[in-house]
């Protein structure tokens, strides 16, 4: 009860958040009504019911199928300043957010009218609520690399506008090596990378996003757990892990919230974080994330310092601003 206080109360860092699945059924009924959307769902209670996962692929289903009401730019802004409204009651002072920009593409929604609806919430957020922000161009695994290359590509006019890249969906028989040409660019270009790895894929997949693709961060990361080299050379390089607890569970990652290794990986020294990934679908914001491993796990006020101080260090801000937020915590 005391725990779950400090965890709602301490300031915190989101790094690991995909604006299209902070679509609540509300705002999906509301934008389909408002954009003349048809939806194969009757209500909100029946569209809620459909999310119900057995693993990644029944949720990306159901996930891109969700995003199908937004296309206009007030759409995406609409989105994004009902997340940050949201996370802003969790006491989150700084979110690093993907978006999906071929999943729209594939639509017909132009990316300037993403970036543009997306960027307008979070500098609001940043001028009304104090939620400072990064906005992260995800590719998806599942298409080309071709396909990624052509997204980096179109983004040219926007690279001021994002502060790096990602890669989602699809994990299994798409491997982090499949997109080395492009994260090479994207390094080049000077930005930070951090890719999906070890959420459904073996541990080859995070050797691979290590020494393939040089990536700043490791989005998820849970079969690492499974080679004890890979976990030392995790926590040598001090590379940071955004877990996603209410996620794991929900995609079958973990069994029972019990079984979650998030307290095992601190015990190891890795800088695992706590993280939504998909609020609307997975049952929670981050501090139900925090709560559910408070209910289910020999949680100590120091694992809750260590996992909020973690966020902080990865997020890609600068020293100062670390140093700044690590004393609030305090
Ligand atoms: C995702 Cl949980 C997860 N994994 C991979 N790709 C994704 N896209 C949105 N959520
Ligand atoms: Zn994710």
């Amino acid at each position: 009860e005391e725990l779950l206080q400090l965890a709602e109360a301490m300031p915190k860092a989101e790094l690991h958040l995909h604006i299209e699945g902070s679509l609540e059924p509300e705002l999906v009924f509301q934008l389909a009504e408002r954009n003349g959307v048809k939806l194969a769902y009757s209500s909100v209670d029946a569209l809620r019911a459909a999310y119900a996962f057995n693993n990644l692929q029944e949720f990306l289903d159901v996930y891109y199928a969700g995003m199908s009401v937004l296309l206009k730019e007030q759409d995406f802004y609409d989105l994004t300043w009902a997340y940050l409204n949201r996370v802003h009651q969790d006491h989150v002072v700084h979110v690093e957010i993907f978006f999906d920009p071929q999943a729209h593409l594939e639509r017909g929604i132009p990316l300037d009218v993403q970036i543009s609806g997306i960027r307008r919430a979070l500098e609001q957020g940043q001028a009304e609520l104090g939620i400072s922000f990064r906005l992260i161009l995800s590719f998806l695994r599942h298409l080309s690399e071709d396909s990624a290359l052509e997204t980096l590509e179109l983004a040219r006019p926007f690279y001021d506008q994002l502060d790096g890249f990602g890669l989602d969906s699809s994990e299994q028989g798409h491997p982090p090596e499949k997109f080395a040409r492009v994260f090479a660019r994207c390094k080049e270009l000077g930005f930070r990378i951090t890719v999906h790895a070890g959420e459904e894929g073996p541990p080859d997949y995070v050797y691979q996003a290590l020494d393939q693709l040089q990536v700043d961060r490791i989005d998820h990361g849970n079969r690492s757990m499974e080679d004890e080299v890979l976990v030392q050379r995790l926590v040598g390089a001090g590379l940071t892990l955004t877990v996603c607890p209410l996620s794991n569970l929900k995609l079958c990652v973990v069994k029972d919230m019990a079984q979650h290794p998030i307290l095992s990986m601190l015990k190891k020294g890795l800088k695992a974080t706590v993280n939504s990934d998909d609020p609307a679908y997975f049952g929670g914001y981050v501090n139900d994330n925090y709560r559910a491993l408070i209910q289910h796990l020999p949680v100590t006020r120091d694992h809750l310092y260590q996992l909020a101080r973690n966020a902080f260090e990865g997020a890609w801000i600068s020293d100062d601003e670390k140093e700044a937020h690590i004393n609030e915590l305090n």
